[in-house]
């Protein structure tokens, strides 16, 4: 089957039964890269580690020269080059981001798109202009539903060129809580070029698909806004014709760091027997997390593992830990978190189209032998 640019770079197209994608996945997961697992130790992930999702081409950006416009619906439109923003009140905020792909490689059938499986995860320190700030100096008018934001990078889909462009409604982009950031920083340092430098939208709470990166224009609106990246990808969908609920917010999930050292040939974790620590780290951009458990049995029973407080970092993941005694033989280690509004992991596959917001629980097969 021929793919079309837009067909391989975006959601949408979901694998024959049968069908070889390998090339297709291939050209996303040699662009893109997600958190090695064991980087879960980490609570801050240093920026080299945070996964990377560019839809197109990391752009050429120089800060000489950078224009963030502010227009559309407002009484005051704004041109800022960096000195400007830098000048404005600015914010540091641990915000834990995660791609609403990840864990699309485990479904069946199988969407084509970047194929994770569960490490398009990571958590970075913020810091820029809250988004308030700058929309109460631009002065929003009455008319005002939706903020549009977009990115100096460009690509076809669909057989339709176009930057990459995504809008909040006024509401979540006006919000305190959370506080929607122009970030120039991550962990104190100016943004790393595949990171968006040198500035991009950070929405605590939401999707990778909302922090638009190489933010170089914030048009108010007074329609929503119908672009590709908003009305046909990152859509809920069961079937091509529907329209879907949009994704936004990020299911709860849990990860584990899997214990021992790898064994590729039989996709095992090798550990030896005894008492063996089981830590990661867990979040949901819908509420707290409330309740981290862990299954040695392949999900027939649960144990409350131990939750670290937030730390004042409501965005950010937790880190948990709990202990498990190995014994000689076969196990699977799963681990599913739980958020205040009662949201929980599911055991089976969340199906949709485009293969988004898959938190089905992680399991780790796990080898456990006497050394050597
Ligand atoms: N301009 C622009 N912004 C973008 C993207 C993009 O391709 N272009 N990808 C989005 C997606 S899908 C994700 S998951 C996050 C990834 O952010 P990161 O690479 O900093 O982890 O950026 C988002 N912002
Ligand atoms: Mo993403």
């Amino acid at each position: 089957m021929d793919a079309t640019i837009g067909d391989i770079s975006s959601p949408g197209r979901v694998a024959e039964p049968g069908e070889d994608i390998g090339l297709d996945e291939l050209a996303l997961a040699t662009r893109n890269h997600g958190l090695p697992l064991e980087a879960l130790r980490y609570d801050l992930t240093p920026a080299g580690l945070h996964y990377v999702l560019v839809h197109y081409d990391i752009p050429a950006a120089e800060a000489d020269g950078w224009r963030l416009t502010v227009g559309g619906r407002v009484r005051n439109a704004l041109t800022l080059d960096l000195a400007g923003l830098h000048s404005l009140p600015s914010v540091t905020r641990r915000v834990t981001m995660e791609c609403a792909g990840n864990g699309r490689a485990r479904l069946v059938p199988r969407p084509v798109s970047q194929p994770w499986l569960v490490e398009a995860v990571g958590t970075a320190e913020w810091t820029g202009v809250p988004l308030r700030v700058l929309l109460a100096e631009a002065q929003v008018t009455a008319e005002a539903v939706e903020a549009v934001f977009t990115g100096a990078d460009h690509g076809v889909e669909r057989g339709v060129e176009q930057d990459y462009r995504r809008s909040l409604p006024l509401p979540v982009a006006l919000g305190d809580d959370p506080e929607v950031i122009v970030a120039y920083e991550m962990n104190g340092l100016p943004l790393p070029p595949q990171h968006g430098f040198p500035l991009r939208l950070v929405v605590p709470g939401w999707y990778g698909m909302a922090q638009v990166k190489w933010l170089r224009d914030i048009t108010l609106t007074d329609t929503p806004f119908t672009g590709f990246q908003q009305a046909v990808a990152y859509r809920l969908r069961q079937s091509r014709d529907e329209a879907g609920e949009p994704v936004e917010r990020i299911a709860p999930r849990a990860l584990m760091i899997p214990p021992g050292f790898p064994d590729f040939m039989s996709r095992a974790r090798v550990v030896r027997p005894g008492e063996i620590r089981l830590e990661g780290r867990a979040w949901s951009g819908r509420a707290p997390v409330t309740a981290v458990e862990v299954s040695t049995d392949g999900g027939d029973s649960w144990t409350r593992a131990a939750l670290d407080p937030s730390g004042g970092h409501d965005w950010a993941w937790r880190h948990w830990q709990t202990s498990w005694t190995a014994t000689a033989g076969s196990h699977v280690l799963s681990v599913r978190a739980t958020d205040a509004q009662g949201h929980t992991q599911p055991l089976d596959q969340p199906w949709n189209r485009g293969g988004f917001a898959n938190n089905l629980v992680q399991r780790v097969p796990v080898l456990c032998v006497e050394s050597g």
